[in-house]
């Protein structure tokens, strides 16, 4: 097909709609140019599909971009940006302040176009959440955008569930777009989040699928020939197509097709042209990931009927076009909804009251009026039951705390089992009990989306198989959502289940991850003052790792506080005067470890310390002093104990300090019998903290 015939078989264009959607080609095509990187193929091809979206049925207000119940859109496949930032620049969609506060500048103004992933710039190579007003969601990992996509679905659900009320059907009525390519579609996560969205009938939700058969090694025939709208159907889902991405009319049909379907998720295929207009590249993957280069760049403004040698040109009528079309409709239907949030507000203040505080991600007055306190008790329980304690009564007070587990709740004990909590399901999407099903990767995408939401999401599993979602977290903590993964099973402390389910590396792992706050709460006093910090924070995940295996509750009229967890690390028994020899660091299981080492030092007149860390994240933030006061530095004998790789551990016990570890994986065998092989008891830790007096001493 040449050129000219492809770029004239765009018969319904209507001429300001082409020049619309010709200004965010040539915008999106300057700007990679501009960059010289970028992603200009899938801007040029999907121009026409964003900009009847956004111009004839997104309900946004640019002027108001973070209203509540605006309909979302997700660009899932993150590479294409500029699609995005030149759609939030021509609707002259207004920055937001990081408290919510809608400011008179524009998001995207030209000049950030211009500078597009050059440092600082309002248009970095992939959108991200919190920096850019607009961004839905961070998007670049493939697959990730539609995940996130199904969570901000099952939110509005519950949401509309909740707070709806007769006469206010429409307060939460929110729909959701996501815009997603092949390479979303090859993910896994797209299948397991699409899976769970057709069984929960997900009727707000769509996923356009630009099917244009390129990916970066070339035609999708390489690695990609099932038929994706057969698992679709699969799914569950209404499966619509559009034969051409130009198409403006059919594009508008299937949009009204999807908003007319109430009883399932839609899917509309969309066969497009990679790199449209560019007569050497389009179809080709030479137009994915690389600029056009300046004479490709011509020919296709020629084609375009464009003046060739203009940049970043934004023809007359092209802001006012787009003020008269979504910005009309998105302010008239912005105001109306807080007009009606005033009745809504006398009718129904509790309810208003709640969601005015979720939404600004504050918490219920007296929240944690019933968070309990655990006796002493040399048993104890596992960190997990206490935890299922806890979150009981925090959600007992905090109606908007949220979640469930993929497949695990029995085992990590996250059911909230208040009267009425009830399990979210498509006849109930009230309930406050989720099922991910065996879906971790998606669960974790769902949660950052539910998140998104405002409502505070958690979610739970074996702490082995964040491996298994490790992508859709660490988006967590890049967005700084305050969502909360609830892991168990947090050691060899499994015991017989062996290696495959017992955490190594793991904590390294998590403890390496910026933004992340890891808490690994020794007993269960510390189970609720672990769980007193996360739910007060505001812009960070948190990540919470429980034993499967119970544990003392440790003595705090004999020993320090477990308020002391607030500060990441605490001074829980001490030598005489303050004066330690050595001092021995342990986190969760090992501290009564440690306790009990401590008091067998003390028998033989040995000063030890015992440090309870359960969390490097909350402890590396205190102030210098009070840091030296829990670890003073002339004390350089030092032992960590910890069930799990000592990576990173020398940063707390110095170079020549001890760590009692594990370096290889795990065994299938008893719990005893492997502390036992793993050298974790009172022996070993007594043995090195005097092996660290006389090695220092000797040094000294
Ligand atoms: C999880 C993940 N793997 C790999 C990449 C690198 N990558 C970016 S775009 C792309 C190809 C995407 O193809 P497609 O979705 O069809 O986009 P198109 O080329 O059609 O724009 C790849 C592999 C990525 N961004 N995310
Ligand atoms: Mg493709």
């Amino acid at each position: 097909m040449s050129t000219a015939t492809v770029f004239s078989s765009s018969p319904v264009l209507q001429t300001m709609d082409l020049t619309c959607v010709n200004t965010i080609r040539t915008l999106s095509m300057d700007g990679v140019q501009a960059a010289n990187s970028g992603h200009p193929g899938t801007p040029m091809a999907l121009a026409p599909v964003a900009y009847c979206l956004w111009q004839q049925f997104l309900r946004f207000d640019p002027q108001d971009p973070v209203w509540p119940n605006r309909d979302r859109f997700v660009l899932s496949i993150g590479h294409a940006s500029m699609l995005l930032y030149s759609l939030l620049h021509l609707t002259e969609v207004r920055a937001v302040s990081k408290d919510y506060e809608t400011l008179g500048e524009v998001s995207v103004p030209l000049d950030s176009l211009k500078a597009f992933r050059q440092l600082d710039s309002r248009c970095p190579g992939h959108p991200e959440y919190r920096w850019t007003s607009g961004v839905e969601t961070t998007t670049g990992p493939l697959g990730q955008g539609v995940a996130t996509s199904v969570g901000i679905a099952i939110g509005r659900q519950w949401l509309s569930a909740r707070y709806n009320r007769p006469g206010f059907e429409d307060l939460f009525d929110f729909n959701v777009y996501a815009l997603c390519g092949d390479g979303c579609m090859m993910e896994g996560i797209s299948s397991e989040a699409a899976s769970l969205a057709g069984h929960l009938r997900l009727s707000n939700l769509c996923w356009i699928y630009d099917n244009n058969h390129i990916t970066i090694e070339g035609n999708t025939s390489l690695a990609f020939t099932e038929d994706v709208a057969t698992r679709f159907i699969g799914y569950g889902w209404n499966v619509t197509r559009v034969g051409d991405a130009n198409d403006l009319e059919m594009l508008a049909r299937a949009f009204r097709t999807f908003r007319s379907t109430k009883d399932r998720p839609t899917l509309i295929i969309v066969d497009s042209h990679i790199g449209y207009g560019a007569p050497h590249k389009q179809d080709t993957s030479g137009a994915h990931g690389e600029p056009l280069g300046e004479e490709e760049i011509r020919l296709a403004k020629r084609n375009y009927g464009w003046p060739e040698d203009k940049k970043f040109y934004v023809p007359d009528g092209v802001y006012d076009h787009f003020r008269q079309g979504i910005g009309k409709r998105g302010k008239l239907l912005r105001d109306a909804w807080f007009a009606r949030i005033g009745d809504y507000r006398k009718q129904y203040p509790e309810l208003a009251e709640e969601l005015f505080r979720m939404q600004h991600r504050q918490l219920p007055e007296g929240w944690d009026r019933d968070l309990p306190e655990f006796p002493a008790d040399p048993i104890g329980l596992a960190t997990r039951e206490s935890s299922a304690k806890v979150l009981n009564a925090a959600a007992k007070n905090i109606p908007w705390l949220i979640g469930g587990a993929a497949d695990l709740a029995p085992s990590t004990k996250t059911r909230i089992t208040l009267e009425g909590a009830g399990d979210f399901s498509e006849e109930n999407y009230a309930g406050r009990n989720f099922h991910f099903g065996i879906r971790e990767h998606a669960m974790g995408a769902i949660l950052n989306g539910m998140s998104l939401v405002k409502v505070r999401p958690f979610g739970a599993g074996f702490f082995i198989f964040v491996d298994y979602m490790r992508g859709s977290l660490r988006l967590s903590a890049l967005m700084e959502l305050p969502v909360i993964y609830v892991f168990t099973h947090d050691s060899i402390g499994v015991g017989e289940d062996g290696p495959t389910h017992q955490p190594i590396e793991h904590l390294a792992h998590m403890r390496a991850m910026p933004g992340l706050i890891m808490i690994r709460p020794a007993d269960a006093n510390e189970v609720r003052e672990a769980w007193k910090v996360i739910l007060q924070l505001h812009h960070a995940p948190a990540v919470l790792v429980l034993t499967r295996q119970a544990l003392p509750t440790i003595d705090r009229a004999n020993y320090a506080p477990a308020s002391g967890l607030a500060r990441g690390a605490y001074v829980l028994a001490d030598a005489p005067g303050g004066n330690p020899e050595v001092i021995l660091i342990g986190t969760g299981s090992e501290v009564s470890l440690c306790v009990e080492a401590y008091e067998q030092l003390k028998k033989e007149g040995v000063r030890a310390r015992v440090v309870s860390m359960p969390s490097w994240e909350l402890f590396d933030v205190q102030d210098k002093s009070y840091r030296e006061s829990v670890l003073p530095p002339r004390v350089k004998a030092r032992v960590s104990v910890e069930v799990a790789s000592d990576f990173g551990w020398s940063k707390y016990t110095g170079s020549e300090g001890c760590n009692i570890c594990i370096e290889t994986f795990g065994v299938s065998a008893p719990l005893k019998q492997l502390l036992k092989k793993f050298g974790f008891n009172v022996e070993n830790v007594v043995a090195a903290a005097k092996s660290q007096i006389s090695q220092h001493q000797t040094k000294g």
